[in-house]
């Protein structure tokens, strides 16, 4: 991976090889942790995080799932993601935002141990690659549902949920395949690994609602309000396995991997991406960029960093 200079950790800016933790941090083994994934854009004003406000909220709802409290207020993770980006450097990048539980009273009663927080920050390229989000990807069903709603919160963005989607990854990559898809408790098509899902027939826009255990993700908002600006219909309701493969276009959207294009599932081609699919992702990556005017409160812009 690209690495950065800075990363901070509890409250401090620390060398990237000095961000270390005990391995006895509760975390490590229980999987009690809440992050973020967020991108920063170059813009013609600056560099600019996009939706940071909604990341930090998420961010602080998925802590409450797991009887968390953040230990700094949203506007000071804000003003610290502000300063790293500053201090290392760098015009875009993604953001990880990790709250955890620290090294402590080993156990799965949690509430003894301290709540730590780190942010990283470097620049990550294209999530499914370059190709991938030009040409599209070929997916997989995965033979792994997603977490259902009995069994843990899929609304949070937790740590060691993450497991569902690393089986999920590891089996479609194995196969041969960019990226899986993950059906729900029901059987109807939840998301990907690290992405949310839309389908597109006959001119309409579909994507599976709240209610199927998707993580509710902030570039799926920003694509039903754009999908919707451009006059579009975007219906959320549950979708069957068999609709993929009779979908126009099929698109996933997430931080990491913007807005990317699937032309295969399940050996079966869909097609090279859309109309619908390309005039979206048009309008996306502008928003992302800071060229899209209508977008602009989305930005949260950083202070241009020093050549210094
Ligand atoms: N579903 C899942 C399971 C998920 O992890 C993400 C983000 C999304 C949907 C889309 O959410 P949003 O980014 O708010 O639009 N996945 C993050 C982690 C990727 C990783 O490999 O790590 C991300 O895209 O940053």
């Amino acid at each position: 991976m690209q690495t950065a200079d800075l990363i901070w950790l509890n409250g401090e800016f620390v060398a990237w090889e000095d961000a270390k933790v005990h391995v006895l941090t509760h975390a490590l083994h229980y999987g009690t942790g809440v992050f973020e994934g967020i991108r920063a854009y170059e813009t013609d004003r600056g560099t600019a995080i996009f939706r940071h406000a909604d990341h930090l909220d998420r961010l602080e709802r998925s802590a409450r799932f797991y009887h968390m409290e953040l230990p700094y207020t949203r506007e000071q993770l804000r003003e610290v993601t502000h300063e790293l980006i500053v201090r290392n450097n760098l015009r875009s990048c993604y953001i990880r935002p990790l709250i955890y539980r620290g090294y402590g009273p080993m156990g799965l009663f949690p509430l003894d141990n301290p709540v730590e927080a780190m942010i990283a920050v470097w620049e990550w390229g294209a999530y499914l690659g370059e190709d991938g989000k030009r040409n599209g990807v070929r997916a997989k069903v995965s033979s792994w549902r997603r977490i259902s709603p009995d069994a843990l919160y899929p609304h949070a963005k937790a740590s060691g949920q993450y497991l569902n989607s690393v089986l999920a990854k590891i089996e479609a990559s194995k196969a041969g395949y960019d990226e899986a898809i993950l059906l729900d408790h029901n059987s109807f098509v939840c998301e990907g690994t690290g992405e949310n899902i839309f389908v597109v027939k006959d001119g309409v826009i579909y994507t599976p609602p709240q209610t199927t255990s998707i993580l509710d993700g902030i570039n799926r908002k920003s694509v039903i309000a754009i999908a919707r600006d451009l006059g579009f219909e975007v219906v959320e309701r549950d979708i069957a396995r068999g609709e993929l493969i009779l979908a126009d276009e099929v698109f996933m959207t997430g931080t990491a991997a913007e807005l990317t294009p699937i032309r295969e599932i399940d050996d079966i081609a869909i097609g090279a991406p859309g109309e619908i699919t390309r005039q979206i992702q048009q309008v996306f990556d502008d928003a992302l960029c800071g060229r899209a005017p209508q977008y602009a409160e989305w930005l949260d812009f950083v202070e241009v960093p020093s050549k210094a």
